[in-house]
């Protein structure tokens, strides 16, 4: 029966009401006794540009993408303890923007997975109502709420990873797509395009950031993002490119050689880098540390090191300029706070060697899973050895 499988793979893409339910109560058991206030984004649908994005805490919280919204959650004491506020209707806003949901609607619930939707122009008078109603004592005291929900958002749930492959599985597709096309003459807003058609045509939103695809020169320009140049043989391509599909992130960097052959150099530099990155990957785990002085990234750089000769009489991991990973999920760089890795958890482990005076950037990342033992890969499909990645380009 095809048509139960397909409808099994859409469900699977979805975050249950439930499971935004729990994530709220998880967040009043974190913050007890308190009036906890979310605003979700503002309505910028005036502007056409806005590319209008939920706020990614209220997101996490509610699932709810209308702008304008406001989310409290009250004590568990207190009745009803959670309560979604709508801007009010407005007739001429709808004629632009269509159809809104709004407190009122006989399908308010169902449409927003809250037992109670009000108006937003009620917001402050019905949460200091409820608070007295129930008794909950006013303590003037006012903290951000952001760190509590950086540390739900850390560990994801089994429905997040399942999301957040998907997201990798599309981009995995965009840069395979990306090496078939790749080569000299060709320009680096070529690849790009052909990237962001294959993550369209699946149904993504949008690319996850700023996507980045740097020859030569521009390989060693960390944010490189104007994608403008004409790529020649013999020089390298990095390209840091992830797809965002219902909601989640991918973050993914592979270097390639533009015309399907690394150099001897280039390929010494590669096979350093994948080397640095395997042995960060090894130091994954539940209590190990993403921080500039944690034993991931010592152990990218203590690789480097005891592998590759100095340059300019420097160590090559000096040449390792910028953090080894970071957290993924709503966001491509996700809401986290400073505490050790945990099972649940996704980052991405992207060590890379820029060495200006070769015209060489290399980065290799690609998005890790903290399992009870160690890590699992999730973007292991896409080829990382240097010959791995010469044979695919090939095809
Ligand atoms: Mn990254």
């Amino acid at each position: 029966m095809p048509w139960v499988s397909l409808l099994l793979a859409i469900g699977s893409l979805v975050v249950s009401a439930d499971e935004y339910r729990e994530r709220r109560a998880r967040l009043r058991a974190a913050i007890p006794d308190a009036a906890i206030v979310l605003e979700g984004a503002p309505d910028t649908s005036g502007d056409p540009r806005s590319p209008m994005l939920q706020e990614p805490n209220f997101y996490y919280l509610t699932g709810w993408k209308e702008p304008g919204a406001v989310l409290v959650i009250l004590p568990a004491s207190v009745e009803p303890n959670e309560i979604l506020f709508l801007p009010p209707r407005s007739e001429r806003k709808e004629r632009y923007e269509g159809h809104r949901v709004a407190a009122g609607d006989a399908d308010a619930t169902s449409r927003t997975g809250f037992a109670k939707v009000m108006s937003t122009d009620v917001w402050e008078a019905e949460v200091s109502r409820l608070m007295q109603d129930g008794n909950v004592p006013r303590r003037m005291k006012l903290a951000e709420a952001a760190p509590v929900i950086a540390k739900l958002r850390m560990v994801k749930s089994r429905r997040e990873v399942d999301m957040i492959q998907h997201s990798i599985d599309v981009s995995i597709e965009a840069h395979l797509a990306a090496w078939r096309r790749a080569k000299a003459g060709l320009f680096e807003y070529q690849l790009a395009a052909t990237m962001t058609q294959v993550m369209m045509e699946q149904g993504c939103e949008r690319h996850a950031y700023r996507p980045v695809v740097g020859s030569g020169p521009n390989s060693v320009i960390l944010h490189y993002g104007f994608n403008h140049r004409r790529m020649d043989s013999g020089e390298l391509v990095l390209m840091d490119v992830g797809a965002e599909c219902n909601a989640y992130a991918a973050d993914i960097t592979r270097t390639i050689p533009v015309s399907g052959r690394f150099t001897p150099r280039q390929r010494e530099l590669y096979e350093l880098v994948l080397g640095a990155q395997k042995a960060a990957i090894a130091a994954v785990k539940p209590g190990a540390s993403m921080g500039s002085r944690g034993e991931v990234v010592e152990a990218a750089k203590k690789y480097l090191d005891t592998h590759g000769k100095p340059i300019h009489g420097k160590p090559l991991s000096t040449y390792l300029t910028h953090g080894i990973g970071h957290h993924v999920g709503l966001e491509v760089h996700d809401a986290s706070a400073d505490v050790p890795l945990a099972a649940g958890m996704v980052v991405t482990i992207e060590p890379g060697l820029y060495i200006a005076e070769e015209n060489t950037g290399i980065r290799i990342e690609d998005m890790v899973l903290v399992t009870e033992t160690g890590a699992k890969v999730l973007s292991s499909a896409l080829p990382r050895s240097a010959s791995d990645v010469e044979r695919r380009m090939q095809h």
